[in-house]
């Protein structure tokens, strides 16, 4: 009988046993998927909104701004368009929303010196450029487009800067660099590549848009500066120069100097030494 007893104990204690042992496994499950659930979500979340949490997160670094109608206004530009028929005009109520600030004898343009220009104009304040404005700072390194029928922003898939002139992300930079080009005043700068033969292209965004804009009731000298490294292969008799100052307004003073990289470089690296010291 006592053994009976015994062994029904032993029973009932090692059925309780296997319960407590599914709760517990079925609980450790549970939390797990919720925990995975959560990160997962936030993850799907993040990753379809980077590019709008990109744009707002690099818009709210400029105060005085209203990002999400910024946000806004840009998209109108492109969703639901073919993305190789965006002109250049569907930005036209972006550049309104957020107009480039004249930044007299302060404002720097480029050709074919993009690295070199952004480490000098991110470690001194001498100069900005449109990639330092709120609009060419939001999209800078950045590639978008829509699609007909659909209200999506897409960063994948979209035409490259060649495939068609009037894509979305060409067709920004085309409007904002004329944005830009129209704020141009005072003593204005130009970093030019003097590795290459042609430092001055007539194709290029510099050569084909910002220059015709410099207006010489507005802008009073061009300063080039030739970005040069060991022998190279242009200096500021090339003739692709001449054909700047031909498309310069009349009235716009032209200088061009030689720079050599290294002092370009120096003088990044020097935040004390005056702006004039660099060149
Ligand atoms: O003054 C600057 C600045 O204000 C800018 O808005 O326009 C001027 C620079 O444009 P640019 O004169 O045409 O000079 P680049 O160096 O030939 O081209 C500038 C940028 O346009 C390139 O750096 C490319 O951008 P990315 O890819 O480096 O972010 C882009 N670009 C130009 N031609 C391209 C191209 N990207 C791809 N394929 C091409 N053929």
């Amino acid at each position: 009988m006592e053994g009976e007893c015994r062994r029904g104990k032993e029973k009932k204690r090692r059925r309780r046993c296997i319960i407590f042992c599914v709760v517990a496994v079925l609980l450790v499950f549970i939390i797990l998927a919720v925990v995975l659930g959560l990160t997962l979500r936030g993850k799907t979340l993040h990753t379809s909104d980077t590019f709008q949490g990109t744009f707002i997160a690099r818009c709210e670094k400029f105060s005085g701004y209203d990002c999400q109608k910024i946000w806004g206004v840009f998209q109108q530009a492109y969703v639901g368009r073919d993305p190789c028929n965006v002109p250049v005009e569907e930005y036209n109520p972006l550049i309104d929303a957020a107009p480039f600030k004249p930044a007299c004898n302060r404002m720097m343009f480029w050709s074919k010196t993009k690295d070199v220009v952004h480490d000098f104009t991110e470690k001194r304040d001498c100069f900005g450029t449109l990639e330092e404005t709120l609009l060419g700072s939001v999209l800078d390194g950045l590639t978008w487009c829509g699609k007909e029928g659909s209200s999506e922003t897409f960063t994948t898939g979209c035409p490259r800067w060649t495939d068609c002139e009037n894509n979305p992300v060409r067709s920004f930079w085309n409007r904002a660099s004329a944005g830009f080009a129209d704020a141009a005043c005072g003593d204005v700068t130009a970093m030019l590549n003097g590795s290459i033969p042609t430092p001055f292209s007539p194709a290029s965004i510099f050569g084909s848009i910002e220059v015709k804009r410099f207006n010489s009731t507005r802008v009073k000298s061009l300063n080039i500066v030739l970005v040069t490294q060991d022998n190279d292969v242009t200096n500021c008799t090339n003739p692709s120069l001449n054909d700047l100052q031909k498309e310069l307004d009349t009235g716009i003073k032209y200088n061009c100097k030689e720079v050599a990289i290294s002092q370009i470089q120096e003088c990044s690296s020097h935040p004390e030494k005056p702006c004039g010291a660099c060149w």
